[in-house]
């Protein structure tokens, strides 16, 4: 069956969420990386707003580099705890729109859209209510790209940028595709990039599709016929989470700190009840649960434990969580934050409803 596939890419996303955090760089060339020490530092640019990027300032050149392009610009060191906590946010928006979904990167996802479309709504005006919600409670720019598989969708969503949206339709796929350079694909890197150049000639991806299959089997194996297929639109890739690194959690900071216990513990069932809502509503499994506890020196603990097979019993989340907070309780030292969280999670493959109950 023809799949639906997005591909959303947020814009100069760590300048982005700085521009975010402090309206007043709207506007400016802000730069996220190393300390460029007046031109002396070393280090790298993680990335740059648009208005940097006139500068010629690009993702993973020497931040002196950039200082000498941009001596004006607005240097701030990155703050990824931050960023992923917008990314996190902005991940949930757009998994609520999937059939399936597939995080990619702090800034990117996948999202299988092909059961949500209908006579009501067309892929353009669906990846056009996501960028609205994204920009109404997030306040960031995404690009979109749309395509039949996952490799067209990505190489559309980096064809217009920023806040860009592309369409490419299966019977657009192959002259959308034929100009472009063969590194748009996702899995030719700097060095298979220059083999396919020297080697063999192969500049776009026409270049690709043209060249013998069985030639590139030779030289490259499996990857050889993959890129062969992809270059002639073909990629049956599914989208797909990757649970194992997805995780549910969330923390509690007291207003004032804690003395006693009781209310660490309280806590622990609140945010727990919190958590396991979520747990429910997307059918997941846990096999790890972790607690995290912070005193009022700030020193912070955590401590883990693994079930033996996977559950998605609350009962079993709330006594693992009081068994390794436990340790802890004859310290003297007032709590200023209590954490938990769900990890290693999987899909049930049915939802086991007298746990549930
Ligand atoms: P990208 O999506 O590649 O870049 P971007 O979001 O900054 O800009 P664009 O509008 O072109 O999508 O990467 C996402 C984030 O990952 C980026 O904001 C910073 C980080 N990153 C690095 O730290 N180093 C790098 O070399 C790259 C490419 C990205
Ligand atoms: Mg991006």
């Amino acid at each position: 069956m023809d799949r639906i596939i997005f591909h959303v890419d947020l814009d100069a996303f760590f300048a982005s969420c700085e521009v975010l955090r402090d309206p007043s760089l709207k506007g400016q060339p802000v730069i996220v990386g190393a300390d460029p020490k007046e031109g002396k530092g070393r280090g790298v640019v993680s990335t740059s707003s648009y208005e940097a990027r006139k500068f010629g300032v690009k993702s993973g050149m020497p931040i002196s580099r950039a200082y000498k392009l941009c001596p004006q610009g607005i240097y701030l060191r990155p703050d990824i705890r931050y960023y992923k906590e917008i990314s996190d946010q902005i991940m949930e928006i757009l998994r609520s729109y999937a059939d399936s979904f597939e995080q990619w990167g702090i800034d990117e996802a996948f999202l299988d859209v092909t059961k949500q479309i209908n006579n009501n709504i067309s892929p353009i005006e669906l990846a056009q209510k996501i960028k609205d919600e994204i920009y109404t409670k997030i306040q960031l720019t995404c690009s979109i790209g749309i395509g039949p598989n996952k490799q067209v969708a990505k190489i559309a969503s980096d064809f217009k940028k920023p806040d860009g949206l592309t369409y490419v339709p299966l019977d657009k796929v192959r002259s959308f595709l034929d100009p472009l350079p063969v590194e748009k694909i996702i899995g030719v890197g700097p060095k298979f990039k220059k083999s396919l150049n020297e080697k063999l000639n192969i500049e776009t991806i026409a270049d690709l599709a043209n060249y013998p299959a069985e030639k590139l089997n030779k030289m490259f194996g499996k990857m050889g016929i993959y890129l062969h297929q992809v270059a002639h639109g073909i990629d049956n890739s599914p989208v797909r989470e990757d649970y194992k690194r997805k995780s549910i959690g969330a923390e509690i900071t007291f207003d004032e700190d804690v003395e006693d216990f009781k209310v660490i513990y309280k806590s622990l069932e609140l945010l727990i009840d919190k958590l396991h809502k979520d747990i429910l509503k997307g059918g997941f499994l846990f096999q790890t649960v972790v607690v995290k506890i912070r005193f009022s020196n700030f020193s912070t603990y955590t401590r883990q434990k693994r079930l033996k097979a996977p559950t998605n019993d609350k009962k079993v989340a709330l006594k693992i969580g009081k068994y390794l907070l436990k340790e802890f309780e004859s310290e003297m030292k007032k709590k200023r934050l209590l954490g938990f969280r769900f990890t290693e999670l999987s899909k049930s493959k049915f939802i086991q409803k007298t746990l549930i109950d």
